[in-house]
């Protein structure tokens, strides 16, 4: 599937840039502003047929704070010119905001519950991810990407980050070397690595939905393990997906620019936000 990737990716004429890591010792992609042309990404998956489905979480709190900004922000840049549903998931399907959505895209709502531990609402998407995979998705989508609700699209993010199975470098620790990756190191969890490639961020994961299909598995039977061993990983959902992605490498990896947060400061190699960290107001928001 990577060389796939890799023959669409040379026949599109993909480039490189020699400010910044384009490509991994796998030789998958890593997609930069100014590698592509994005018409010739758009003409060839229109031409393939591809359609995205989008899932995010928004639940308890999270809906009334981010959900409505996260959508009408996506209707502006998230896969323009290609057929998309997006799946909200939330324990109150009632208040979720009528947005006035363009032509080929729809959105379903999926009541699921509100654990009571807010680790759980974060690591039980993976299950849910899954099961609307097999129930709808598969039917409908070519591909998937899951998205944390806390952010707002700020630029364009296109079919350029199609793949097969597409990870996410960490705004945080995309320039910072090997040993501070926060990985984690609890031999007794599932998650636990001694080292990896790259530190990959879970607000953003996606890919055709088989390969969606097989990671949201591995990933909750993962965390299942982990609970009937009474440990949690680091960074919960994040420390499985890692895992993961270290034992199936991605086909496709975003540069930070599709998941930034301006509060780093300036950096040269960022030329464009695509997708901006919202303002966390955790004295609100994690009181349970
Ligand atoms: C999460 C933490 C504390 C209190 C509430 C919640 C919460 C999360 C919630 O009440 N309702 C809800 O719908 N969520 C969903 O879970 C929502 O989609 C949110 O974006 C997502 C992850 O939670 P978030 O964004 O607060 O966590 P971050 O930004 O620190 O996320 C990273 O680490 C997480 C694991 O700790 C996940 O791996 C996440 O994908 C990462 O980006
Ligand atoms: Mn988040």
């Amino acid at each position: 599937m990577l060389i796939l990737d890799n023959r669409v990716d040379a026949s599109l004429d993909l480039k490189s840039r020699p400010d910044v890591q384009t490509c991994t010792s796998w030789r998958a992609p890593i997609i930069w502003e100014g590698m592509f042309d994005p018409d010739r990404y758009d003409q060839m998956h229109k031409k393939e047929g591809s359609s995205v489905a989008l899932t995010v979480f928004a639940v308890g709190r999270y809906l009334d704070a981010y959900l409505k900004a996260f959508l009408s922000s996506s209707e502006q840049h998230f896969m323009l010119g290609l057929p998309v549903t997006y799946y909200v998931f939330t324990d109150t399907p009632e208040r979720v905001p009528d947005i006035r959505l363009a032509p080929q895209r729809s959105l379903k709502v999926i009541r699921v519950e509100r654990h009571s531990r807010w680790q759980d609402i974060s690591m039980m998407r993976m299950k849910a991810i899954s099961d609307v995979i097999e129930s709808d998705i598969r039917h409908c989508c070519t591909h998937v990407f899951c998205f944390d609700v806390d952010q707002v699209f700020r630029g364009r993010f296109g079919s350029e980050a199609l793949g097969e199975s597409v990870a996410l470098l960490h705004a945080y620790y995309y320039h910072l070397p090997r040993k501070l990756y926060t990985y984690d190191h609890n031999h007794k969890s599932k998650a636990c690595m001694g080292t990896g490639d790259f530190y990959y961020h879970a607000a953003v994961f996606g890919g055709s939905w088989k390969s969606v299909k097989a990671l949201t598995d591995a990933c909750y039977q993962s965390i299942l393990e982990d609970k009937r061993n009474n440990v949690e990983a680091l960074w919960h959902d994040e420390s499985h997906l890692n895992k993961y992605f270290w034992l199936h490498k991605p086909s496709r990896v975003l540069s930070p620019e599709y998941c930034w947060d301006t509060s780093i400061g300036y950096r040269g190699d960022i030329r464009v936000i695509r997708l901006q960290w919202a303002p966390k107001h955790y004295d609100k928001l994690r009181i349970s």
